[in-house]
């Protein structure tokens, strides 16, 4: 094996000295909530109605989502998802569009809205990265997660439901027949690439019972919200009915 030489290897001494590689769970007064699902499984329709549910109850809560949520996040997402002509991504720049993206979010709007005693409601976060690129890009599981947990230092949601939707339904609620808008680059890829994902979701959510919640999405609307409420209700950082 080709041995590295002191001018390849990594330099620790050159990380700032406020640096610090977080890797537990940080506390703040807020709640982090994520959602996440295949396509159409139903989560921004369901951040809506929590949205208003909750803000109406009187706490303070801020609906964001990945990637975006900032404006350098937005402009990500457009090169995500609705690349220029002739750019074609490979799976690792993918992966860093996203980390990067993620990055910016946690701390210009995550992580000042937990330390603020917000709610935070965010449409997608590290498990889509996990599923999406670890395991529909085939980049793998254990990869992606070390790298998502090596970017976020430490901001982890307390509490995520997955909306688990078969893809067919999900792509069919997003396709012209359904959301009314032309499918991006990832929703268009093959329905083998979104069982994947959905397989990876059940991987992720077996792994960590306590924090994520499998929600049937192809209940209605009402149902889906009442089962979440129920569990939301629990966690708040200020009691309501
Ligand atoms: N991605 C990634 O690869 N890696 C990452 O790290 C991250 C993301 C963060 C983001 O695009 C894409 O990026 C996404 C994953 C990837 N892949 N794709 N494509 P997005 O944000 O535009 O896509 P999305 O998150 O999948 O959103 P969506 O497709 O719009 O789905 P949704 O938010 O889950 O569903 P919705 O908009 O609430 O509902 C969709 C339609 O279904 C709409 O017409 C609703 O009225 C209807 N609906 C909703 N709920 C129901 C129920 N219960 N019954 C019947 N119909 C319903």
């Amino acid at each position: 094996m080709r041995q590295l030489t002191a001018r390849q290897k990594p330099n620790r001494a050159l990380l700032p000295a406020t640096q610090k590689w977080r890797q537990n769970k940080r506390r703040w007064p807020g709640l982090f909530v994520s959602f996440e699902g295949g396509e159409g499984a139903g989560k921004s329709s369901l951040i809506a109605s929590l949205y208003d549910f909750l803000t109406g109850e009187g706490l303070e809560v801020i609906a964001t989502r990945e990637p975006g949520g900032t404006p350098l996040g937005e402009q990500i997402r457009e090169c995500l998802l609705n690349p220029n002509d002739g750019i074609t991504l490979t799976a690792r720049a993918e992966l860093c569009l996203f980390l990067a993206a993620r990055a910016q979010h946690i701390d210009e709007v995550i992580t000042p809205a937990l330390e603020a005693g917000k709610v935070v409601l965010c449409d997608r976060f590290n498990d889509s990265t996990i599923a999406y690129q670890g395991v529909g890009r085939g980049l793998g599981l254990d990869y992606v997660k070390q790298l998502c947990t090596l970017i976020c230092e430490g901001v982890t949601p307390d509490l995520t439901f997955y909306l688990d939707v078969a893809p067919e339904v999900g792509l069919h609620r997003v396709s012209k027949g359904g959301r009314g808008s032309a499918l991006d680059r990832i929703e268009s890829e093959t329905l083998a690439f979104h069982e994947r994902i959905r397989k990876g979701f059940y991987q992720i959510a077996a792994k960590e019972k306590e924090r994520v919640h499998i929600i049937d999405a192809h209940q209605n609307r009402e149902e889906v919200l009442e089962q979440v409420l129920e569990v939301v209700k629990q966690r708040l950082p200020k009691p309501i009915q």
